[in-house]
């Protein structure tokens, strides 16, 4: 049975992996960090077959003992401060856990597995947000990266030390370079979520407005259950390489909000929506859109879930939620 470790477990995609991981057969460890983790439970309630590891990217030494505990064949990096608005304000934490974090994590593997054909598999989780001032349309994996943000700034530290400890020690790791995915697993505080989540309230008359920031940024928006396929496709190849993930349509924020009020049938969306400059960012990404087409080629990867199936399935996962909460069903 193969054994894989999944840090960032209680996060979107690190139980969309360990759902999909499960159900090819294999033994899943899902890194929880702090003492008492209020997320360590939903994850036991919601993935009672992951065994639960209690360690810190911010401490090299819990990393090597859950890597000597758990004996993985494949390690997947996905924890990280996440949400580049906090990284803002938040410099140095991000620095030291999206940044530093991957190489402490590299650092447990090396360790762990000898320094010839070490057995650990790696995934880093890379982020379209490394292009961010984008130098050419679409991005693709070998487009320039100009950061925007101390979250992405940290992304290209992270994703440049995976290269380089592959280069240096044969360490058979990738970088994913995954475009934007959502899903109803979506944390609250990133934009498509938190609009879905308001949509649905306001159409239950529960709240009457949602405050959001810039309006225009585009973004190239996929489903987090497509994206965790790539991951676990780009650990099975015979090398080891980095692939931009992506749909490879973009839409702006406006369009998102558009699209998910006419899925609840409010039609006046601007009613409702105003504009608070305190979601607005020091530096903005205006434009994302990939160029998935080496994952295409060389994975047989696609995104099946597209734009407008997505707001769906988020709005109506919202509805229900709400709904629920409200007492109305
Ligand atoms: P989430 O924000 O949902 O999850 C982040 C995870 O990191 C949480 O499990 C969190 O734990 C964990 N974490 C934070 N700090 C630490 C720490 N010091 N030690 C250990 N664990 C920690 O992110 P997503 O699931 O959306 O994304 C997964 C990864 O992919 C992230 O690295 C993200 O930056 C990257 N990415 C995401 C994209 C997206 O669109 N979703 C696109 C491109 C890259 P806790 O719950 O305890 O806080
Ligand atoms: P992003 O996601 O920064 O692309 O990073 P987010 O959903 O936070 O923002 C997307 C765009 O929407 C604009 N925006 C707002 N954003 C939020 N969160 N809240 C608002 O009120 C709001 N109003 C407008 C933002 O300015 C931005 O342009 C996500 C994260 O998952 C990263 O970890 C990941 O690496 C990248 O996607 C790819």
């Amino acid at each position: 049975m193969a054994r894989a470790l999944i840090t960032g477990i209680t996060g979107q995609d690190g139980r969309y992996l360990a759902e999909l991981l499960h159900s090819k057969g294999y033994e899943v460890f899902g890194l929880v960090k702090g003492q008492s983790n209020p997320r360590a439970e939903l994850v036991q309630q919601e993935l009672p077959f992951v065994e639960v590891v209690s360690a810190d990217l911010q401490d090299l030494t819990s990393l090597i003992s859950a890597v000597e505990q758990t004996q993985p064949d494949e390690v997947y990096n996905l924890a990280a401060i996440s949400f580049v608005a906090l990284s803002f304000k938040q410099a140095e934490l991000t620095s030291n856990v999206t940044g530093l974090g991957v190489l402490r994590m590299l650092e447990a593997i090396r360790m762990a597995g000898g320094s010839t054909n070490n057995p650990i598999r790696f995934y880093q989780a890379s982020s379209s947000e490394m292009f961010g001032k984008v130098r050419e349309t679409p991005q693709r994996e070998t487009t320039p990266f100009y950061p925007r943000s101390p979250y992405g700034v940290a992304k290209v530290f992270g994703h440049d030390i995976t290269v380089n400890y592959r280069d240096s020690y044969h360490l058979y790791a990738c970088s994913g370079i995954l475009f934007n995915h959502e899903s109803p697993r979506r944390g609250l505080e990133f934009v498509t979520r938190k609009i879905t989540n308001a949509v649905a309230r306001i159409k239950l008359g529960l709240q009457d407005t949602l405050a959001l920031g810039d309006l225009e940024p585009r973004r190239d928006w996929g489903f987090a259950g497509d994206y965790v396929q790539a991951m676990w496709q780009m650990l099975q190849q015979d090398e080891p390489d980095d692939y931009v993930i992506a749909t490879g349509r973009t839409h702006r924020v406006r369009d998102f909000v558009h699209a998910a009020f006419a899925h609840a049938g409010i039609e006046d969306w601007e009613k409702h929506v105003t504009q608070d400059p305190r979601f607005f960012r020091p530096a903005e990404v205006d434009l994302l859109v990939g160029d998935a087409s080496k994952a295409h080629e060389k994975l047989g990867w696609k995104p099946e879930v597209e734009f407008a199936e997505l707001v769906a399935m988020m709005v109506d996962h919202d509805l229900e939620v709400e709904a629920r909460k409200a007492g109305r069903q």
